[in-house]
């Protein structure tokens, strides 16, 4: 893509490829779209959320546990939650929001372009994407690792042992790239059979076109549920990549950068004071001045991001804490059934660590 594009708020993106060429086939491996901003953007965001009254938010275009929809058209998930967050900080209702699916490919144009008012669609925080692309994240709501499933009738017990394997996996993804690092670094052949949309891949592999289905393991855990036969299939041990998934802006609109990242931060922040959506109204005359002013009884901090004091209320009462939100779409109890591994509180030996509010 070399084309360029004037869009209708006031930035001109221009089209062009980040890739290189993978040992195996010589295809090439177009990762993302790169967008370069060069304007800034005319419209503050939280203004034009506002004034057409929903966000609009990019999710996947189906994957079960991040955001997916079921046969009414309802969007589920904890990518989903992050959206609802946001409008329920905005508006105080978190059912304005509206959602785009959208392919691995599509995702960063969508959002470059202003066609989303955000994207939340298990995308990977690089430094390309950060740098490159205009755009900015705004946290990590799952952090995740890069792994491999195989039919338990391969017999494989490790990567080790793929030398020469049909891998099938998804284009525009980071994905593609740490397959490529992976293979060659262990001086390993292979032959990628990568597809646009994710379900293809589904198909794909449960026909048995590939021996490999590699991707972010998460996402191998929601997929496999499409399986004909999930049991019959294993994800072997080996996790070959960082991938630190979060919800992402345009870069140019500092506030709605800040009222994206606290959303986020309101909800790991509320599991760590013990505040859920059950209990969060009556906890805003609480003792503690640490849960008065995430509540709104104390300070102004909703003012301050352009919002009412209880955005965060708001957020709590209506979709949730982090870890209610985790528990209902990828938890233990869930078709995913995702350990809270690293995605745990810091304080109970995980990584999650939100700023404060004060
Ligand atoms: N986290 C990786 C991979 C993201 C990705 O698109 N993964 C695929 C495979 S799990 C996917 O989300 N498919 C769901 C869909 O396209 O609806 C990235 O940001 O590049």
């Amino acid at each position: 893509m070399s084309n360029n594009l004037v869009i209708g708020i006031g930035a001109l993106v221009v089209g062009g490829v980040v890739g290189y060429f993978a040992g195996a086939g010589n295809e090439k491996i177009v990762e993302v779209e790169k967008v370069v901003e060069v304007e800034k953007q005319q419209t503050a965001t939280l203004d034009a959320v506002k004034s057409k009254g929903f966000v609009q938010c990019g999710v996947s275009q189906g994957l079960p546990g991040f955001s997916n929809s079921d046969d009414s058209g309802k969007w589920t998930g904890i990518d989903v939650d992050v959206c609802r967050a946001v409008a329920a900080a905005v508006f105080g209702d978190s059912s304005k929001v509206k959602f785009t699916p959208l392919s691995a490919k599509q995702r960063f144009t969508a959002l470059a372009s202003g066609e989303i008012d955000v994207l939340s669609r298990n995308t990977t925080w690089t430094m390309t994407r950060d740098t490159q692309l205009g755009l900015n994240f705004a946290g990590v709501n799952y952090y995740d690792g890069q792994g491999m499933m195989v039919p338990k009738s391969l017999g494989a017990k490790s990567a080790m042992e793929l030398d020469g394997a049909n891998i099938c996996t998804n284009t525009g993804t980071t994905t593609e790239l740490n397959i490529t690092d992976f293979f060659r670094s262990n001086a390993m052949k292979f032959n990628l059979v990568a597809f646009e949309k994710a379900d293809e891949v589904v198909a794909a592999y449960d026909a048995g076109r590939c021996d490999v289905y590699t991707t972010d393991r998460s996402g191998l855990a929601a997929q496999r549920t499409k399986l004909t036969n999930p049991d019959d299939h294993m994800v072997l041990p080996e996790i070959i990549s960082k991938e630190p998934l979060g919800p992402v802006v345009r870069q140019g609109d500092d506030q709605w950068f800040n009222i994206v990242r606290w959303s986020l931060r309101a909800m790991i922040n509320a599991e760590e004071m013990g505040i859920t959506s059950a209990n969060a109204k009556s906890k805003v005359n609480d003792n503690n001045p640490a849960i008065k002013r995430l509540l709104g009884s104390e300070g102004n901090f909703g003012a301050e991001l352009g919002l009412s004091n209880d955005w965060a209320l708001n957020i709590l009462s209506q979709v949730g804490n982090y870890g209610e939100s985790y528990e209902a779409h990828v938890g233990p109890n869930t078709p995913l059934k995702l350990d809270r591994g690293v995605n745990e509180l810091w304080s109970k030996g995980g990584i999650l660590y939100a700023a404060p509010i004060r």
